[in-house]
């Protein structure tokens, strides 16, 4: 046992660190691979509770949301990934016109809904004019919406489809609507572990050089890190690590979700899927490396109700949201729902003895919300 300030480490090789989280210090590569390999998951929990205390107190924010999936024929054939039809094998695969996902969307919106995630498969068809037109016409029947959409993978394949620079795309479907971007498809940047989970998608190079100019463009983003399948725990830092040098330069990161990877459906379905250690380990080393992304997500649907209310005692301090109808997890085997009530994620956080705050894409509290979602 150790005592450092008030923490009580029962791993004493933690302490160094420790007293650099004290002190608001940068923890470096050394570092993050000691939280990563302890089991002093206590210890590792704590120090990322500090810092997550010192950010945002108590408040544990989440938002009233929904989620849009255009498509879900796709190109790129992740290994990792139980959502996706084959491109020309189209059975169990869609792909909305236009005026099907205003009308499917509308089935669930209402005013109290502030944000929109709207991702995809890549389908060779849907290019920019198609996105144009989707975002246009969402915000034409939703018009208080924050349309967070396509990620930088998607961002990188529709350009290329539409044979447009990327800085012309974003141009144009920001005119046309488009007000944030999610972080999916970071998945894990080494090229080892593309190499056997999405070998033909987007590589970790330009997903982040695609990022860059995102930010640059003057659009926030989240970032994400998929673990729990094959890669080593040195290659999770490594990743947080790239993202902490991006966000250095752009600071267009507004979160980090670490995913828990669901193998169930996928072509890693020999695979077991994660423990609470691993996942509430990953959360806290992603608190206390990325020091310069201000929110950490516990996504519950990824996480399951429960771990992701103890995640609120691990670095995090976002939930998301109330969702509804969540696909890709469902398709790789998820069981913790795909919707929750706003009234239902209030209670989880006050029973986690945190207070709950909806907000908005950008972190905006948001005073009350118009009907219940
Ligand atoms: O890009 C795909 C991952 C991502 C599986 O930005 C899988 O606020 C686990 O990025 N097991 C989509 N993960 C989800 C995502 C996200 C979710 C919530 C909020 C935000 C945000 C972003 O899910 C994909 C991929 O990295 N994924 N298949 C799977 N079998």
């Amino acid at each position: 046992m150790t005592d450092v300030g008030t923490l009580r480490l029962r791993d004493p090789a933690l302490g160094p660190v420790a007293e650099k989280v004290i002190a608001g210090e940068r923890l470096d590569r050394e570092d993050g691979l000691l939280l990563a390999g302890t089991d002093d998951l206590l210890g590792v929990g704590s120090l990322a509770n500090t810092v997550r205390e010192k950010l945002h107190r108590d408040h544990t924010y989440y938002n009233i949301n929904r989620h849009l999936n255009p498509t879900n024929v796709c190109v790129s054939s992740c290994k990792l990934c139980a959502f996706y039809v084959p491109w020309r094998e189209r059975d169990g695969g869609w792909t909305y016109s236009v005026e099907q996902a205003v009308e499917i969307t509308g089935q669930d919106v209402d005013e109290s809904v502030s944000e929109l995630h709207i991702v995809g498969g890549l389908h060779p068809k849907l290019g920019v004019a198609y996105y144009e037109e989707l975002f246009r016409a969402l915000k034409r029947r939703f018009p208080w919406i924050h349309l967070k959409a396509l990620t930088m993978v998607e961002l990188d394949f529709i350009a290329s489809a539409s044979r447009m620079s990327l800085e012309e795309a974003i141009k144009r479907l920001r005119e046309a609507g488009l007000d944030s971007c999610p972080g999916g498809g970071a998945e894990i940047f080494s090229p080892r572990v593309r190499d056997l989970i999405c070998d033909h998608k987007t590589d970790g190079r330009r997903w982040l050089e695609i990022a860059r100019t995102v930010h640059r463009a003057g659009l926030r983003s989240n970032c994400t890190m998929l673990y729990g399948h094959v890669e080593t725990a040195a290659e999770r830092v490594d990743h947080l690590l790239d993202l902490r040098d991006l966000q250095d330069e752009t600071g267009g990161f507004q979160c980090l979700i670490p995913l828990a990877f669901h193998p169930e459906n996928t072509a890693l379905d020999h695979l077991p899927p994660t423990g609470g250690r691993l996942d509430l380990q990953t959360l806290a080393v992603s608190r206390l490396l990325l020091d310069n992304v201000p929110h950490l997500k516990a996504y519950w649907i990824m996480l399951g109700e429960k771990v992701a209310q103890v995640a609120l005692h691990f670095g995090a301090d976002d939930l998301d949201g109330t969702i509804v109808d969540e696909r890709i997890t469902r398709a790789a085997g998820g069981t913790a729902g795909t919707g929750m009530t706003r009234q239902a994620l209030e209670r989880l956080i006050r029973d986690a003895g945190r207070i709950p705050v909806l907000r908005d894409t950008f972190y905006r509290p948001i005073k009350s919300a118009a009907g219940v979602a």
